[in-house]
């Protein structure tokens, strides 16, 4: 008899939950910030029944509790098609693509995670994974040094190899080798205190960007945060500082709104670490790498929703860019405030003039009308229900700006605006999914699942 395969939901949980204990004893702060989201999610709670209700609706009421994204950084194309088949293993698929060199971080990213409805309310761990773009290093001679270093590394351990290769060809993974994967895969994620280049290289590396440096002078992408949700991104940030974590001046994206859009970010500062390098009778030095962040996660945009985002946010930034040291952080955000006044802020504008995507469920209510009415006016009618669709996925300016304030004030450099999505995917060896297209399709679900459902209440 053959045993049963744990599936992929499963195996990413526990993943996830792996994971998170492990990053909560390497960086005690962790800990802390997650205690602090879980105190404050409880009580937006209680203050806020309609959010339950709502946050029940959407099946996401039981997974925000667990809700992390992590993200690391890769140097070649061989590790990012590899991560690709690992987060396969546990039902993660690229998702995205974000050119982050217009924002003066040499890389491009995806973000692996689940994609169906029921896998996400399951399990929504996600892993913002960049690759690492030599191309966009100006030296010669160190592009290649880099280049050979990264060759030779091996991130992932032989036993994890394999047992992607066995659930590849068996179409899974039985318990045993589920429990083994979790624990050979958390390898390639763990924290390296010694880099496996010397102490001159180090330098280099680091003047060139303090990137490159993080990606290749250690043995493998040390996971360098993992993001618990929060509820109200606000008060957690007002309350860091009593936990004695120092947050960043202002939260990345959208300001504070009646109804959530898009993503809102916060972090503290990258840990700095003792590094010991190779040769040099092991000189010792110091590496920011790792660090804390958190999250509130708002209503998904329609590519028309998204544009009007991205104009009005960069309108915000040119009246005032903030600055890296927090000095015109109450300006900034005041100024946020004023121009995102031109973003309707309630359910039904918002859904009426098609800027966000709605999940439709039946009230209950039936009437003589055909099911087939435009969405809009089942809802109008009171004969369905329309739930914001949560955002699951990231934004390149917020994301720059996270890797900027943690890879120090001196890193930002200018890069030409590079877009490279072919290459992209070609290093990772498959397409990337439209994040749009997803949206659309768990929409237009919803409403033909309720649309048969008021069908046959009226038959
Ligand atoms: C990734 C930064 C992006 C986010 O939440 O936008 C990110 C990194 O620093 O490697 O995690
Ligand atoms: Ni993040």
């Amino acid at each position: 008899m053959t045993e049963p395969h744990v599936s992929p939901d499963e195996i990413r949980a526990r993943f996830a939950r792996a994971m998170s204990g492990m990053y909560r004893e390497e960086v005690p702060a962790y800990g802390t910030l997650v205690r602090l989201v879980e105190t404050v999610n409880a009580e937006t709670l209680a203050a806020d029944p309609d959010l339950a209700a709502r946050l029940s609706a959407t099946d996401e009421l039981d997974r925000i509790d667990e809700e992390r994204h992590g993200a690391i950084r890769l140097g070649t194309a061989a590790e990012l098609s590899t991560m690709r088949r690992l987060f396969a293993v546990m039902g993660m698929h690229p998702v995205g693509y974000y050119d982050l060199s217009v924002a003066g971080v040499p890389v491009h990213s995806t973000a692996f995670r689940p994609v169906d409805p029921a896998a996400l309310s399951a399990n929504p761990f996600r892993v913002f994974t960049s690759l690492l773009r030599l191309d966009l290093i100006e030296d010669a001679d160190l592009r290649a040094q880099a280049a050979t270093v990264l060759e030779g590394r091996r991130i992932f351990t032989p036993r994890c190899l394999e047992l992607i290769d066995g659930a590849e060809r068996a179409g899974g993974l039985a318990e045993a080798d589920a429990t083994a994967f979790v624990a050979e895969a958390l390898e390639t994620f763990r924290w390296h205190e010694k880099a496996h280049v010397s102490a001159d290289l180090y330098r280099r590396l680091s003047d060139a960007h303090r990137l490159v440096a993080d990606v290749v002078a250690f043995k493998g992408p040390h996971i360098n945060h993992l993001t618990p949700r929060t509820l109200d991104i606000d008060a957690v940030q007002a309350r860091m500082p009593d936990e004695g974590i120092a947050p960043k001046a202002v939260v990345e994206g959208p300001p504070r709104r009646a109804v959530p859009i898009l993503l809102r970010q916060t972090s503290f500062k990258a840990l700095e670490e003792a590094v010991a390098f190779e040769g040099d009778d092991g000189a010792q030095g110091r590496h920011t790498a790792r660090f804390g962040e958190i999250e509130q996660r708002g209503l998904a945009l329609t590519p028309r929703g998204q544009a009007l985002y991205d104009r009005l946010l960069a309108e915000a930034r040119a009246r005032v860019t903030p600055a890296a040291d927090g000095s015109n952080a109450a300006r900034y955000v005041e100024t946020l405030q004023d121009v995102f006044a031109g973003f309707p802020d309630d359910p039904d504008t918002l859904r009426t003039e098609g800027l966000g995507y709605f999940r439709y469920a039946p009230t209950g209510k039936t009437d003589d009308g055909s099911p087939d009415r435009d969405a809009a006016d089942l809802v109008a009618a009171g004969l369905l229900r329309a739930d914001p669709i949560t955002y699951e996925d990231f934004l390149p300016v917020s994301a720059a700006g996270i890797f900027q304030s943690n890879l120090g004030d001196g890193a930002a450099q200018t890069f030409e605006a590079d877009p490279s999505r072919e290459r992209f995917e070609a290093d990772l060896g498959a397409p990337v999914t439209d994040l749009h297209a997803l949206y659309a399709e768990a929409e237009a679900a919803s409403l033909a699942h309720a649309r048969a459902e008021l069908a046959r209440r009226a038959a």
